[in-house]
C-alpha cells in the first residue's frame, strides 16, 4: 500500500501567552486573524476550534448573530484554504459549569451545558465539519462525596444522546483526561470513553481523541491508547504532545520528554493507517513561558518536524530483523536495536 502523507492542525489556544497558576501572561495576545495567517504560513492544513474561538462570547449572542459570525469565519477559512477540523464546546469557563457541566448537581446548569453543546453543533456544521470534541474538563469531583458517580454516567449519556439526536450526521470524539482541573475525572482513559460510547443511542458515532500528555498522566502508554482506539475504528482525532511524568498537564512539544514514547505513537499510527480516512494529526502543545515573542510558533513547527522525522524512523525500522529477534525472544537485542535506530548513524 502506498505510504500516505499526514495532514496537520492546531488550535488558536496553542499560540498561548504564557500564563500559569502563579503568574500572568508574558506575551500580548494576538488576534485570531494573525493566528490563522501563521497557521497558513507554517503550512498546516486545518484549525481546531472551541465554540467561542469561532464566536467569541457566544453565550451573549443571538442565533442570528452567531450564524453571521460563523459565516464570516467560514469565508476567512475558505479564502485561506484552511479547514475546520473540529469544534469543541468550552464547558469550563462559564459560572454555570463551576460544579461540572453535564454532571453538575444543579439541573439548570446541566441544561445550560446541553444547550451550549447543541449550539456548538450548529457552529461545527456551518464551518463544514461533522466532528465535535468533548474534553470533559469539569466532569469529575474534588470532593468524592459531593457527587454520585453512578448518576453522573447517566447524565453524560443523556448529554451525548441529546447531541446525537440533534444532528444525525455529527460524530462525537471524547477526549479523556484523568485529572486537572479535577482531582479525579469520570472518563480518565480511552477505555472509559469508548465504554461510555456503548451506552449511547448511536455508539457508531461516538469515538475518541487521544492526547499523549493525558495518557501519560494516567500512567498509560499513549501508543497503546492509539492501538486500543484504532482496534475499534474510533480514533478520529489526535492531540500529540509530551509530558514529563505525573504532574500538571505540560503540553510539551511532541517528543520533547521521551523520544521513544513518541516513536511508538508514530509507529502505532503508521501500522493502523491513521489519516487514511481524512483524520488530522493535531498538536495540542503550548509554548514555554520563557519563549520570546519571535519564537512563538517554534513549538508547533518543532512538533511537526519531530513527527515527520519519526515517520521516517518508523518507515525505516528494520521490521524483518525485529521479527527475528521477537521470534528468538531476544528482547534485549530488540531494545538495543530500537535505541540505535533512534540514535541514528
Ligand atoms: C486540556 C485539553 C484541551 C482540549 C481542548 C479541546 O487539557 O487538552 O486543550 O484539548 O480544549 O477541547
Ligand atoms: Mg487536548
Amino acid at each position: 500500500m502506498a505510504k500516505h502523507t499526514y495532514k496537520f492542525c492546531f488550535g488558536p489556544w496553542n499560540i498561548s501567552e504564557g500564563q500559569d497558576p502563579y503568574g500572568p501572561p508574558v506575551r500580548s495576545p494576538q488576534s485570531f486573524d494573525w493566528k490563522l495567517k501563521q497557521l497558513k504560513r507554517l503550512g498546516f492544513d486545518a484549525m481546531m476550534f472551541h465554540d467561542d474561538d469561532a464566536v467569541p462570547e457566544i453565550d451573549t449572542k443571538s442565533d442570528a448573530q452567531v450564524r453571521k459570525e460563523v459565516r464570516e469565519l467560514r469565508q476567512k477559512l475558505n479564502d485561506a484554504g484552511v479547514a475546520a477540523e473540529m469544534v469543541a464546546p468550552r464547558l469550563w469557563f462559564d459560572p454555570r459549569t463551576i460544579d461540572g457541566a453535564f454532571t453538575s448537581n444543579d439541573p439548570q446548569c446541566r441544561k445550560y451545558a446541553i444547550q451550549r453543546s447543541l449550539r456548538c453543533i450548529d457552529v461545527a456544521r456551518q464551518l463544514g465539519t461533522d466532528l465535535i470534541v468533548l474534553w470533559l474538563a469539569r466532569e469529575g469531583s474534588y470532593i468524592r462525596e459531593s457527587k454520585n458517580a453512578r448518576q453522573c454516567m447517566d447524565y453524560l449519556v443523556e448529554a451525548v444522546d441529546a447531541m446525537l439526536a440533534y444532528d444525525k450526521k455529527i460524530r462525537i470524539s471524547i477526549e479523556p483526561k484523568p485529572n486537572e482541573p479535577m482531582d479525579q475525572a469520570y472518563l480518565p482513559t480511552i477505555g472509559h470513553a469508548l465504554a461510555l460510547a456503548q451506552l449511547t443511542r448511536d455508539p457508531k458515532r461516538v469515538g475518541c481523541v487521544m492526547e499523549s500528555a493525558h495518557a501519560i498522566l494516567v500512567g498509560l502508554d499513549p501508543a497503546d491508547e492509539i492501538d486500543f482506539a484504532m482496534s475499534f475504528g474510533k480514533l478520529w482525532s489526535l492531540h500529540l504532545n509530551d509530558q514529563n511524568g505525573l504532574k500538571f498537564d505540560q503540553d510539551k512539544p511532541f517528543g520533547s520528554a521521551n523520544l521513544r514514547v513518541a516513536f511508538n505513537q508514530v509507529r502505532a499510527l503508521e501500522r493502523n493507517g491513521y489519516g487514511r480516512k481524512g483524520e488530522y494529526v493535531g498538536f495540542d502543545v503550548h509554548p514555554f513561558r520563557t519563549t520570546k515573542v519571535e519564537h512563538w510558533l517554534a513549538h508547533l513547527e518543532n512538533s511537526r518536524r519531530t513527527f515527520l522525522k519519526l515517520v521516517q524512523k518508523a518507515r525505516t525500522f528494520n521490521e524483518k530483523q525485529a521479527r527475528t529477534l521477537i521470534k528468538n525472544r531476544d528482547y534485549a537485542a530488540l531494545d538495543q536495536m530500537v535505541i540505535e535506530h533512534l540514535l541514528g548513524k
